[in-house]
């Protein structure tokens, strides 16, 4: 095999963020596993989980934060972000209030880390009573230089795998711009 051919494999940490209940340990079940469980515990500590993406010549072993999004881990979030190369911000499609507090939990990811590539979810797309529109979702990813957003649900799949190897795209892009 001649060097050029060889991938390249890196570990790229990633934190899941957003309110709780709107999906965010669904969706990495989901992309993990393939599965949708309607009948896990609420996540209470911080899960980590592990998943190979490829994108062009680059294999990345994604290890996925999946942080609780209880009030109670507030103080100790900052440990949680600490060295991630982007985020999955998400909110309910079906709730404005977790749309309205995604920017708040940018902000704080951002305060630890920096400036990372973000795609932003609006999961259970598959339900009937959406409130976040496309306008609305394209309005916050203006506010980032880095950032793309999706239409999710990790009830039927909808763009589950979509949203991982975009977030890897965006990573492995900004890795070499520096
Ligand atoms: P969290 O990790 O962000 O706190 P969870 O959210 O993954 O625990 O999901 C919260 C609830 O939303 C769960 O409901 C879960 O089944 C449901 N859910 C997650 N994703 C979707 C989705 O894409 N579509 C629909 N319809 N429901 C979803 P329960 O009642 O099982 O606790
Ligand atoms: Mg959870």
């Amino acid at each position: 095999m001649s060097l050029l051919s060889k991938k390249i494999h890196s570990t790229s940490k990633i934190a899941l963020i957003g309110d709780a209940r709107v999906g965010k340990t669904s969706l990495v079940r989901r992309f993990v596993t393939n599965m949708f469980d309607p009948s896990y515990q609420i996540t209470l500590g911080t899960t980590i989980m592990k998943k190979d993406v490829e994108y062009l010549n680059q294999l990345v072993t994604l290890a996925i934060w999946d942080i609780g999004g209880q009030d109670v881990f507030k103080q100790i979030r900052s440990k949680y972000y600490f060295g991630s190369k982007g985020a999955l911000a998400v909110c309910d499609a079906t709730n404005m209030t977790t749309y309205n507090n995604l920017e708040s939990w940018v902000e704080s990811f951002i305060e630890v880390v920096g400036k990372k590539p973000i795609v932003f979810l609006a999961n259970k797309c598959d339900l009937p009573e959406l409130q976040v529109t496309e306008d609305d979702m394209n309005s916050i990813i203006d506010n980032y230089s880095n950032a793309e957003f999706l239409f999710t649900s990790a009830k039927d799949g909808t763009n589950a795998e979509k949203a991982f190897s975009n977030i890897v795209r965006l990573i492995i892009q900004e890795d070499d711009i520096i």
